[in-house]
């Protein structure tokens, strides 16, 4: 399946974020992308394409226009305060403060947009976060037009921003990006399939009014696992949505056939949708080697993944979400494509 890629997302480069306390080395670093390229040429998986360029309004269609405005001036107005490090939140509007009013202070407009204090903000970020959509819109072109897969090899990831938030390194939603395109081109009903480790609270919260946007993730259980506020199972869906958003959470060191039980019923759930689109949010982050997350999957059942996924028979679009084992990361991801490819008869 063809790539989607460009190496402008290094401009992207987050030092340091806050955890527990202590100000540790970012985890969501340039070099993953590296891994995943080296992984995908070696296993000849591609041809590796470059992005288009789609403009502003894709975006505006998932993300409110004040948050777009606010991610695009935050840098300027951050060194403008004369500061030299990435910008990080430390302040946030919680329960009976005022949301409404926006703040004229840039470090009261972080915390406004924003949900953690491990999400930097730096000179690159809006035009490598533009860049991550674009990528993603570029394979849901490809999709649409007729390929039956496309991989949006971007990062920073999109899945935990929401309709006005950032956060878990995530600034646009690129899922949510690429799922609402196939809507305004006439796709029906769409499917979002979340396998990050952690629960996509960006991409629920957009599509959770919305019946034709069915939302579905398999993650840590939010009681002990980040995101921590939301992923819960009772989670359905509200309004219009109400039945159209599925959570799987799973106990931290969950094993793989426990995994992969969650990942049947959700593509028993895909299925009865009856989509016309899936839109896979890629993290590899499940591997029980990622040195920030607790499942037990083996390097050989992401090849089963890849197979799963194929065997729904939908037009799909990976977007890749976590994983941070940045040696094994490109294996995984790779091993998850090359094996939809063959179970799709593309290689
Ligand atoms: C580790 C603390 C973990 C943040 C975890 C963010 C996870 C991000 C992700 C994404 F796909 F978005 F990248 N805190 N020091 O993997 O879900
Ligand atoms: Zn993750």
């Amino acid at each position: 399946m063809k790539i989607v890629y460009s190496d402008r997302h290094r401009v992207h480069r987050g030092e340091f974020e806050i955890y527990r306390g202590e100000l540790v080395p970012c985890f969501e670093k340039p070099e993953r992308a590296d891994f995943v390229l080296a992984a995908l040429r070696s296993q000849r998986i591609g041809p590796v394409v470059e992005p288009r360029s789609f403009g502003l309004a894709p975006l505006e269609r998932v993300h409110a226009p004040r948050y777009l405005r606010f991610l695009e001036r935050a840098w300027r107005e951050w060194s403008a305060l004369g500061q030299t490090r990435d910008a990080l939140p430390a302040v946030w509007p919680i329960r009976g403060f005022r949301d409404d009013v926006e703040p004229r202070n840039v470090v009261a407009q972080l915390g406004l947009f924003s949900f953690d204090s491990g999400t930097p903000l730096t000179s690159g970020t809006w035009e490598a976060a533009c860049l991550g959509a674009d990528i993603a819109l570029t394979a849901q072109a490809l999709v649409h037009g007729g390929e039956r897969a496309a991989f949006a090899l971007s990062r920073p990831p999109g899945h935990h921003a929401g309709p006005d938030f950032l956060g878990g390194y995530c600034f646009v939603n690129n899922a949510a990006v690429a799922a609402q395109a196939f809507v305004d081109a006439g796709v029906a009903r769409v499917a979002v399939l979340d396998v990050d480790y952690h629960h996509g609270n960006g991409t629920q919260a957009i599509f959770y009014e919305r019946a034709d946007v069915l939302f579905l993730s398999i993650h840590g259980d939010p009681a002990t696992e980040y995101p921590f506020y939301l992923g819960h199972a009772d989670e359905t869906g509200r309004g219009a949505g109400d039945g159209y958003n599925g959570n799987y959470p799973l106990p931290a060191g969950s094993s793989n056939e426990r995994w992969f039980e969650a990942l049947a019923r959700a593509c028993a759930r895909i299925r009865g949708h009856r989509p016309g689109a899936l839109v896979v949010s890629l993290g590899v982050d499940t591997y029980a080697g990622d040195p920030i997350s607790t499942f037990q999957l083996d390097a050989p059942e992401y090849r089963r993944l890849g197979r799963e996924l194929a065997a729904l028979g939908l037009p799909t679009v990976f977007i890749l979400e976590g994983g941070y084992a940045v040696a094994e990361i490109g294996e995984n991801v790779a091993q998850v494509l090359a094996a939809f490819d063959e179970a799709a008869g593309a290689r």
